[in-house]
């Protein structure tokens, strides 16, 4: 299998994908595409027919999207979700939600694993939505009791892990003691390590700017 994924740094659907890989135990090659680049669309449509990381080929099936890279791994290796129907839904539930929703916190803090900085306005859309993700959490890590949202890492920590993140780089100030705790656990996940690890070692291209009007890249 390849999966093709972004800038570790940047790339929070990436790193989506390539936790559950990851954790699916099927070995993969990852391919790097860097984003925001003159040649990042014409890289990723060498694989990607959406024009988005991440995609995963398996021989001659090519899967795009993170949530579908997720359900076609979890057929492979279905420890990915919980055992229990109800959990299962329930996981899935949290997956799809994440996947779907919270675009406020994504436009406002989009995931910069290098970043660190005190963030000092929210919009009321921003703070609704991450009370709401400390919500879903508290729910579930009360029921499961830990460390992870249903017991043992399933998908839907995988599409968390980045809020995690971006709750790190931008200095969100959190109480709850269960989602400090589940915070903790994601940071201490060996792959999750290695993730941010290869993102700390990315080099960013330099941004030049200049005075002609209207140009991008
Ligand atoms: N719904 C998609 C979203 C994928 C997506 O937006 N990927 C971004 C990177 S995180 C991308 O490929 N951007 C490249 C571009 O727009 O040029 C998923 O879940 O995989």
């Amino acid at each position: 299998m390849k999966l093709i994924i972004g800038d570790k740094n940047l790339s929070s659907w990436s790193m989506r994908a390539w936790l559950v890989a990851k954790k699916s135990k099927v070995p993969f090659e990852e391919i790097k595409i860097y984003l925001d680049r003159k040649d990042t669309k014409s890289e990723i449509l060498k694989y990607s027919p959406s024009e988005k990381v991440p995609c995963l080929i398996d021989g001659p099936i090519t899967i795009w999207d993170s949530l579908a890279i997720s359900e076609y791994l979890a057929e492979k290796s279905p420890h990915l979700w919980p055992q229990d129907k109800a959990q299962r839904a329930l996981a899935r539930s949290y997956a799809c939600e994440m996947h779907s929703g919270f675009p406020s916190l994504r436009t406002q803090c989009s995931m910069d694993i290098r970043l660190q900085m005190q963030i000092r306005h929210l919009t009321p859309s921003t703070v609704s939505e991450i009370n709401r993700i400390l919500f879903m959490w508290k729910n579930a890590l009360s029921a499961s009791k830990g460390p992870f949202l249903f017991g043992e890492f399933s998908i839907a920590d995988a599409f968390f892990a980045p809020i995690v993140m971006r709750f790190l780089s931008y200095g969100i100030q959190i109480q709850s003691k269960s989602a400090l705790g589940y915070m903790k656990a994601i940071q201490s996940d060996p792959d999750v390590k290695l993730w941010v690890e290869e993102a700390l070692k990315e080099k960013p291209d330099p941004v030049i700017f200049n005075d002609s009007q209207n140009t991008s890249l």
